[in-house]
């Protein structure tokens, strides 16, 4: 697109507010569960309810026999169609340069169940009550085997095995990094910070749980599958190509309106496969709904890391090295992209702001008796973020310099920067994020707030975290060569219509991010347009060409880059027809704001004049040029995008009762040119709540002993609601990335990256006075209550 100054076009920068969400506010969005097809059965998994054993024998036979039931499956039935096991997508090699280890994961369980919740029979009948009673029928015998949850437990050598193709419960051993550097380092070091560090597990909770309909047409001998995901592309790739060894193009999936996902709905899950498989041998369509308790059961779940981690410091308090050993639950099974969470995803994040010059990091991954563990909102960047800004903290402490000065001296000010853990960050301003954080937070009055807080009994205190990200998931070289399964592209159509208006087919997925805003904003601006003139179509393998979809806050820079690439082709394409039209040479047009113009000259010809000539060819170049205005484009970055910001919570905490109160919390990001900064804030809040929620409640919790799920339900599970948040303060710092046309870096998990570490520092703050060291998220008032009588004693 040349010399376009893209951040200043009319509608970028503009807060126009969602296209979308008329039909959400009014109950008109269709989701997989509005969906009903004619001749549609209902699912019903029966699932295990130990956490290890081996299945000794399946009695379906009452089942079969109830009223309405037309089908009763089991691991038997699937491997006698030879239906394979769910596929990964991420090949990690080990520090030995062998593959890790990847043991079958079936779409239902064969021979034993691993996990509290997997998957064992399906029925199916004509309706869901029938379908439950039935499932009560089914007569299970199982043989209890000894299980291990906790990855401190699965690695003791007495552990039972999961898989017998993954001894002592062992993955892979990953590292990155040089680690004879770093123990040099550590040898000239004036002063080590170490801290040992959980990153609680966490359970994603979409508001709309997983849904599926999978329908089979025997006239086309074709299939169409409708289910809550966030990328149908890669769902129907998976399942083809990997599980069903069927031709991509017998299957069509659509994920419609999709209320949420959070990562947990990136995954080709066995309820997809199940009901896929099965609408053919019973020749009809079959819903299946997750109810909440089964997504506790049985969604991805998020982090789960235990970590020991060293920085060794000069004399100036500059960072001289760090180190890090990571054990990472991987749950029962590898789950499609997990392998990639607590290596590519996380370890490589470990130099964050900071300009430290030797990294090394180290990371065991461990099979167990739990759900499988993927990406969840930030997926490995938060794990990277909390345990870096609460080792940087800490060393703030332990030396006597202020929180803001350790940072400042550590920034990195040059880029492009290449990072000691593979990472090359193209532009950013940590210092002016801090500084800028600072004066909105209103850091000055802090001591008078502290005062005022102490004469009512409270303590406060305050928390940083200066973070960066890696998101914009591409580019697919790299990502190949660190071991994706998969491209990391973005696929764009533009197809403009007769009379000039636009419809875009995006390989991108909105379920809540407002793309069909945002993306219409880029295209409206591009070709001088009102918004309400392009519709953004997206979530269909039936009408948009490909797609990788929406995870990684790739969407507007990987796929929004690839529209605006099919609007530059669009662009010189439409040159061309004006160019005809206006009896000049095509070198002479120029288009800005909707028209084409021939420089020098005031002849000028509107978009949609060129449009409908390109449609109606009467005045045409058709020895030239082809009829028609619609063009495709791919797009695969050279690089990632790196957002950064600071984080500054604040919190009062009450010492009788431990209850901690986030009173303010201000985050200064720097996500690039911005399209819509409504949207953008919006995307900043819920990820703070999120990460707000995983630093003061959320915390899932299955038994030691038993294995069982203990928080199954939201009784158990704490969700953050609004009235536990003040209302936050944003700022932004803009420092456009230079590898995607439209100078944008993602904002869609910052928030959930940058604030846990800020809320537990400051935690930590304002119980430092009482004689606290640590503590681990979340911080809940029973936590923070036995740490003070703990300090106490
Ligand atoms: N945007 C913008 N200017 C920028 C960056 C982004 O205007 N500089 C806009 C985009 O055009 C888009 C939105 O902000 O409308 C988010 O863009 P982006 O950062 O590209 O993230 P994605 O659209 O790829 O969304 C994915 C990201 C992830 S990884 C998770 S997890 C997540 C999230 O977004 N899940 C969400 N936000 C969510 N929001 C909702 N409501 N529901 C989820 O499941």
């Amino acid at each position: 697109m040349g010399a376009i100054d893209f951040a200043n076009l009319p509608h970028i920068g503009e807060s126009l507010l969602r296209k979308e969400d008329y039909r959400f506010l009014t109950g008109a969005g269709q989701y997989t569960d509005d969906i009903v097809l004619a001749n549609m059965r209902q699912a019903v998994f029966v699932r295990s309810p130990h956490a290890h054993a081996r299945i000794v024998g399946i009695d379906k036979s009452a089942a079969l026999a109830a009223p309405g039931v037309v089908g009763v499956f089991d691991g038997e039935d699937v491997a006698a169609d030879k239906i394979g096991g769910l596929p990964c997508g991420w090949l990690i090699t080990d520090t030995q340069g062998q593959p890790m280890k990847e043991p079958p994961h079936p779409i239902l369980a064969h021979g034993k169940v691993r996990y509290v919740g997997d998957h064992v029979v399906m029925v199916v009948a004509e309706t869901l009550e029938q379908a439950k009673n039935a499932a009560e029928l089914v007569v299970v015998d199982y043989e209890a085997l000894p299980a291990a949850v906790d990855v401190r437990d699965a690695m003791k050598p007495a552990a039972t095995a999961l898989h017998d193709a993954a001894p002592g419960n062992h993955c892979y051993k990953w590292s990155i990094g040089d680690q004879g550097q770093v123990d040099a380092a550590f040898a000239n070091a004036a002063h080590v910070t170490k801290i040992d560090l959980i990153n609680n597990r966490l359970v994603p909770n979409p508001m709309e749980p997983r849904a599926v309909i999978g329908s089979y047409n025997r006239a086309g001998d074709d299939y169409t599958l409708y289910v809550s995901n966030q990328n149908p592309h890669v769902e129907r790739l998976l399942l083809t190509a990997f599980v069903m060894g069927l031709p991509e193009h017998k299957v069509r999936v659509i994920a419609p309106d999709v209320g949420g996902g959070f990562g947990a709905k990136i995954y080709l899950y066995a309820e997809d496969v199940c009901l896929t498989w099965a609408a053919k041998k019973l020749n009809c369509a079959i819903k299946w709904n997750c109810d909440r308790s089964e997504a506790f059961l049985c969604d991805a779940h998020g982090r789960d890391h235990v970590t020991h981690a060293e920085m060794a410091l000069d004399k100036d308090g500059k960072f001289l090295a760090f180190k890090v050993h990571t054990d990472a639950n991987l749950g029962a099974y590898l789950s499609t992209f997990s392998t990639a969470v607590p290596t590519i995803l996380y370890a490589t994040l470990l130099a964050g702001q900071y300009a430290t010059p030797q990294v090394y990091v180290e990371v065991d991954a461990w099979f167990t008796n739990t759900a499988p563990v993927d990406a969840y909102r930030g997926a490995g960047r938060p794990e990277a973020t909390y345990l870096l800004e609460r080792i940087v903290s800490r060393a703030a402490w332990e030396t006597g310099l202020s929180q803001d000065e350790i940072r400042r001296r550590n920034f990195i000010t040059e880029f492009p920067y290449q990072t000691p853990v593979a990472l090359q960050y193209d532009t950013g301003d940590f210092p002016q994020c801090l500084q800028k954080a600072n004066e909105l937070h209103d850091i000055a009055g802090l001591p008078a707030r502290k005062a005022a807080s102490a004469a009512k009994g409270l303590v406060r205190g305050v928390g940083y975290s200066s973070y960066i990200e890696a998101c914009g998931l591409a580019p697919s070289n790299i990502a190949g060569a660190l071991g994706a399964r998969a491209g990391l592209f973005e696929c764009g159509e533009v197809r403009v219509h007769p009379t000039g208006s636009v419809t875009v087919f995006t390989g991108s997925h909105s379920h809540g991010q407002g793309h069909e805003t945002t993306f219409a904003q880029v295209v409206a601006s591009r070709l001088g347009m009102d918004p309400s003139m392009v519709d953004i179509v997206h979530g269909d393998t039936g009408r948009v060409p490909f797609g990788m979809g929406t995870y990684g806050s790739r969407s507007i820079s990987v796929g929004g880059a690839a529209i605006m690439r099919a609007l530059d082709k669009i662009e010189a394409k439409a040159k061309k027809i004006a160019a005809h039209l206006m009896e000049a040479s095509d070198a002479d047009v120029e288009f800005a704001g909707g028209e084409f113009t021939v420089k020098g000259t005031d002849k000028k010809v509107t978009f949609g004049q060129v449009a409908l000539t390109a449609y109606v060819p009467h005045n045409y170049p058709l020895d030239k040029l082809e009829p028609g205005l619609n063009e495709t484009a791919f797009y695969d970055p050279t690089n990632f995008t790196y957002p950064a910001g600071t984080h500054i919570c604040e919190v009062e905490i009450d010492p009788n009762t431990g209850v901690v109160r986030v009173d303010r919390f201000t985050a200064v990001d720097d996500f690039g040119t911005i399209i819509n900064p409504m949207i953008v804030e919006g995307q900043v809040h819920g990820g703070l709540v999120q990460g707000i929620g995983q630093a003061l409640m959320e915390q899932c919790v299955y038994d030691r002993e038993t294995g069982q799920l203990v928080t199954g339900s939201f009784m158990d599970y704490a969700m953050p609601r609004a009235d536990d948040f003040p209302d936050f303060t944003l700022g932004h710092v803009c420092t456009p990335c230079t590898t995607n046309p439209l100078g944008t870096k993602g904002c869609g998990e910052a928030g959930a990256i940058g604030s846990p570490p800020a809320v537990i520092n400051a935690v930590l703050d304002a119980l430092a006075p009482l004689g606290v060291k640590d503590l681990d998220m979340p911080a809940s008032p029973n936590r923070v209550w036995t740490a003070i009588q703990n300090a106490k004693a």
